[in-house]
């Protein structure tokens, strides 16, 4: 019963709607301003009044006490939520470090991304696309954190692999490793690749295997494999990708 109620209230409102629509066209030529102080004072007029009755449809539903009060309050809480979301923005400056890397070849060509993400256990995690990086070898590549945080005028600018404790190069050498080893990367005969890991060698936040010291870091990709226990770079090749990593605006 009270739903048909409800609905006979809601069909009402909607009858009310749209033949206060039909006079509404009617009178559109009303003067906005004129319409808007209609709205506040037509809340305590009845239904049967005359053109402006679309933009009191709510309210009067409201008044009969049944169901329809949401929208109102939608209303009311929009500037509340305009304030939440003001403050989750704000919040957003609490969020994890990240850093990227747009790699080229050595034509000076883009090949691909790499993002770089500080968790909060203070690991890192490295997640790479690369897109036409031509190589003879399909299969996995070495990929490094270099120390120095260029790629120009070619790809040894880049220095030797980020090892600031002074270890032997690679993830199984006994010695090892550096700081910036990493585990191979994938590319498949058309020189793409999607690459993952994660690593606690390094942070992005300050301290003294951070990636942003004084002449920051660059990822570089090698022709080759990295054998991941030859000191000092794994007998992974020549360089053929290259990315400066640049820290994320805050
Ligand atoms: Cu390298």
């Amino acid at each position: 019963m009270k739903f048909r109620f409800l609905f006979g209230v809601v069909a009402l409102a909607a009858m009310l709607a749209v033949s206060a629509c039909g006079q509404d066209g009617a009178t559109d030529q009303m003067p906005v301003e004129q319409d808007a102080t209609a709205v506040m004072d037509a809340t305590a007029p009845e239904a049967t009044d005359a053109p402006l009755q679309i933009v009191d449809v709510t309210p009067d539903a409201e008044a009969e006490g049944e169901g329809e009060a949401v929208p109102a309050e939608g209303v009311e809480m929009t500037p509340a939520m305009e304030g939440e979301a003001g403050a989750a923005a704000e919040g957003s400056s609490d969020a994890a470090l990240t850093a990227t890397a747009q790699l080229q070849n050595a034509a000076g060509e883009p090949v691909g991304t790499a993002t770089f993400t500080e968790m909060q256990d203070s690991t890192v995690m490295i997640s790479a696309q690369l897109t036409g990086l031509e190589t003879d070898i399909v299969g996995p590549h070495g990929i490094h954190i270099h120390q120095t945080g260029a790629c120009t005028p070619d790809f040894d600018a880049a220095g030797g692999h980020f090892n600031p404790t002074g270890m032997q190069h690679g993830l199984d050498n006994p010695a090892g490793p550096h700081m910036g080893d990493l585990p191979n990367i994938q590319l498949d005969e058309a020189g793409n690749g999607a690459y993952e890991a994660t690593t606690d060698l390094f942070t992005l936040s300050d301290g003294d295997r951070s990636l942003f010291d004084d002449d920051g870091s660059a990822l570089v990709i090698h022709a080759e494999a990295d054998d991941q226990v030859t000191d000092p770079s794994g007998n992974s090749g020549d360089r053929i990708a290259c990315g400066v990593i640049v820290a994320s605006a805050e």
